[in-house]
């Protein structure tokens, strides 16, 4: 399995308020190089199988229809540490406890529209990645 590697997506709030650059500029400042680039748009029934693992949570609707809500930018990226170290980058989920210097601190609206996702291990880095991407999309 590939370790260096972590998948992100700058969400619906992120896109339409158009900070793809401002955040992917932070993204390759921070040494990140990203080795597939995609806009897209979740339909609710594909955005709830990204989030399958939240099924049972009381938010689970509400994240389905707003992930749903407009075309989102899903990337792969490389570096040495990379599900870490992106984890980092992006901040806490709810922006309100995000440290200063990331992602969602600058960019997040609320706990739901926090203008971007992050994979949490190296195995749903690969699963994320797959759902996204053909092997021959990615760099
Ligand atoms: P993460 O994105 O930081 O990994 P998760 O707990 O995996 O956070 O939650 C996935 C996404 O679901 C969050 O990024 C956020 O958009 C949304 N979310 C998480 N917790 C809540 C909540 O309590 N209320 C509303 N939305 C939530
Ligand atoms: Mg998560």
């Amino acid at each position: 399995m590939i370790t260096n590697r972590t998948f992100t997506m700058i969400k619906p709030d992120a896109v339409s308020d158009r900070h793809i650059g401002g955040i992917t500029q932070m993204i390759e400042a921070a040494g990140f190089r990203i080795v597939a680039s995609k806009l897209t748009k979740l339909s609710e029934e594909r955005a709830g199988q990204f989030y399958e693992v939240h099924a049972a949570r009381p938010f689970y609707n509400d994240l389905k229809t707003y992930m749903s809500s407009g075309a989102i930018v899903a990337m792969i990226l490389e570096k040495d540490n990379a599900v870490a170290d992106f984890r980092k980058l992006i901040g806490a989920t709810n922006p309100a406890n995000a440290e200063d210097g990331t992602i969602r601190k600058k960019y997040a609206k609320s706990l739901e529209a926090n203008a971007i996702h992050g994979s949490d291990s190296d195995e749903n880095a690969a699963i994320e990645s797959n759902f996204f991407f053909s092997r021959t999309e990615q760099f």
